[in-house]
């Protein structure tokens, strides 16, 4: 199989630990967030992993999506594209790619360690405080780079995780352009509210060559917020997401937000997107439900966001419709739930 999904962030492993509350207020974390760890969290990397039990598994958010698509494609068909350190961190995230089919064509940085993500978890909520080590130090001479050019030329479909942001925009941006230019589709994930609000040039910077922006309903209002808009609530973010200036004009941008288990809405800058859905006439944002899990069935909400944008790319990307899109997106957001962290299920189910 040719290689038609190339995903790039930061390759992180999760640490994941629950009835965290104790470590929230030590650390004085949020229940439910993402962030970049400071000095006064850099103790919570050793405390974290004397607890028990304690559970390690691949993360990172465009990992975590690069195997969720993985999940819903043909073997064989997605790559991801990320900075590690030569570490026994990486070949665990590397064997973790391999098992779920996903290939990793990382840049090794010999000497620095692999990313971290402490994962606290209580009730349904998960606190994400991550150290991103190697992963920061990627360069764009990496896509330069003989397999990773060819991958690059093969792909048909590009995804970024918004976190990739964070130390750099120069090899995001090439991606995208490249994208751009040759009539190619690239979506973005806004990762976390802290990525509109405090990285919001980056974000805009971005936004004209994202054919797809996948957001949930904190992050939409802390773009909202960053970008002083009047209307806050989804939809309307949806909207001034999806008719912001386009730079390839040949298919219109789909903003989709989730908002956990309620609706997702999917704005489309024009009422035909590239599937041929959202026609002339049809709501737009278009409200797509969610079916609730029972409380048993939640194991934890970790990777939750990745696995949606996963599933719905899986199934995009193979010319299914909107619609189809965002179910294979909950059906793998639900999965994911049900599991420890952003893990799947296997032997896989069938959910398209
Ligand atoms: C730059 N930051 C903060 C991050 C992340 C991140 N992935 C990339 N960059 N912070 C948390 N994650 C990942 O998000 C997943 C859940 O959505 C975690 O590794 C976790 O697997």
């Amino acid at each position: 199989m040719a290689i038609t999904l190339v995903c790039m962030g930061n390759p992180l492993l999760d640490i994941q630990v629950s009835k965290g509350e104790d470590l929230l207020a030590k650390y004085e974390l949020k229940a439910n967030d993402a962030i970049l760890a400071d000095e006064k969290h850099m103790p919570l990397y050793e405390e974290i992993i004397t607890r028990d039990p304690v559970t390690y598994v691949a993360g990172g958010a465009a990992q975590n999506a690069a195997r969720g698509a993985a999940y819903v494609l043909p073997a064989g068909s997605v790559a991801y594209i990320g900075a590690v350190g030569k570490d026994d961190l990486a070949e665990s995230l590397k064997a973790a790619n391999e098992k779920e089919g996903v290939q990793s064509a990382y840049q090794v940085f010999d000497g620095q360690k692999t990313g971290a993500c402490a994962v606290i978890i209580t009730g349904h909520d998960r606190s994400l405080t991550t150290t991103l080590r190697a992963a920061e130090s990627f360069t764009p001479s990496h896509l330069a780079t003989p397999e990773v050019k060819a991958l690059i030329e093969e792909a048909k479909f590009f995804y970024l995780g918004g976190f990739f942001l964070t130390h750099g925009i120069e090899s995001a941006l090439e991606l995208a352009k490249t994208a751009s230019e040759s009539g190619k589709t690239f979506a973005m994930n806004l990762s976390a509210p802290f990525i509109p609000q405090f990285f919001k040039a980056q974000v805009d910077q971005m936004l004209p060559f994202c054919d797809i922006v996948i957001g949930n309903e904190s992050e939409a209002a802390a773009y909202a917020e960053s970008h002083g808009l009047s209307a806050t609530d989804p939809a309307s973010v949806a909207t001034a997401i999806a008719n912001l200036p386009k730079q390839n004009a040949s298919r219109p941008r789909l903003v989709i937000i989730t908002q956990g288990a309620s609706s997702t809405l999917v704005a489309s800058s024009s009422p035909t997107d590239a599937a041929g859905n959202l026609h002339a006439g049809e709501e737009n944002p278009k409200t797509f439900p969610v079916t609730k899990m029972a409380d048993d069935e939640i194991v934890d909400t970790n990777g939750a966001g990745d696995a949606f944008a996963g599933g719905f790319l899986g199934a995009f990307v193979q010319g299914k419709s909107l619609t189809q899109s965002v179910e294979a997106g909950h059906a793998l957001g639900q999965i994911c739930v049900g599991q420890i962290g952003p893990q799947f299920k296997f032997p896989k189910v069938q959910i398209l």
